[in-house]
């Protein structure tokens, strides 16, 4: 008879729940470059330029009449900790494309730009089909400023420091440029799962 202990969970499961290299946290770490930026959502503005038929800005208001999605996953940040199970909730990146009238054909990259001066970049194939959205709030409660409020970008299934907080602007492109961390080291895509931490990495 199988005797189940519900505290135990099998290498095995455990190498498919968490990337390799990193340990479970439960709490939450902040990692901010710099000081925190405090942005009133009186003055927020969130901005879709670059190759999309139709350039558009947001200011809160008109954010949040926009229809919602949430994501249930899990973050990984490149520092060794990964969070299980949260719950986020925000608009798709598809749903802000859709509304700048979709992009145009020469449209491989995105920039996102932020409130503070971080940047970071990402593939147009990793941020559409409900990969990736401009959240507002993490687990139930609207973000706080150290974890990017009022919105920050949110791509789970790459390292967290593509998830930029404070997000300010989205910037579609043909061609690629590497974003804050991206320039100092780091992998240009950072996929967890394949380890790809540093620039040295394959
Ligand atoms: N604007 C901005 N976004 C940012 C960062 C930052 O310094 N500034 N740090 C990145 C890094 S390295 C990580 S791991 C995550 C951390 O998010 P958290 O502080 O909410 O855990 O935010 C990412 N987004
Ligand atoms: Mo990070």
């Amino acid at each position: 008879m199988a005797i189940i202990n519900p505290g135990f969970k099998s290498p095995e499961h455990r190498n498919r729940q968490l990337p390799p290299g990193q340990s479970v946290v439960t709490g939450w770490p902040v990692l901010t470059y710099g000081p925190t930026p405090h942005v009133d959502t009186e003055r927020w503005v969130l901005e879709i330029d670059g190759a999309v038929n139709k350039p558009i800005k947001f200011d809160w208001q008109a954010f949040n009449d926009l229809p919602k999605t949430i994501m249930d996953t899990d973050i990984h940040c490149v520092t060794r900790w990964s969070k299980l199970g949260m719950h986020w909730e925000g608009v798709s990146v598809d749903e802000l494309i859709k509304q700048a009238g979709g992009l145009t054909d020469d449209a491989h990259h995105l920039i996102v730009s932020c409130y503070g001066g971080y940047t970071t970049n990402l593939p147009v194939d990793d941020v559409i089909n409900n990969q990736a959205m401009v959240a507002t709030k993490a687990d139930g409660q609207p973000l706080s400023p150290e974890h990017g409020a009022p919105a920050r970008l949110f791509v789970p299934h790459l390292y967290f420091w593509k998830s930029a907080k404070y997000v300010q602007k989205l910037t579609f492109t043909s061609r690629d440029q590497p974003g804050f961390w991206e320039i100092n080291g780091y992998h240009n895509y950072g996929d967890p799962w394949r380890e790809q931490r540093y620039d040295t990495d394959i």
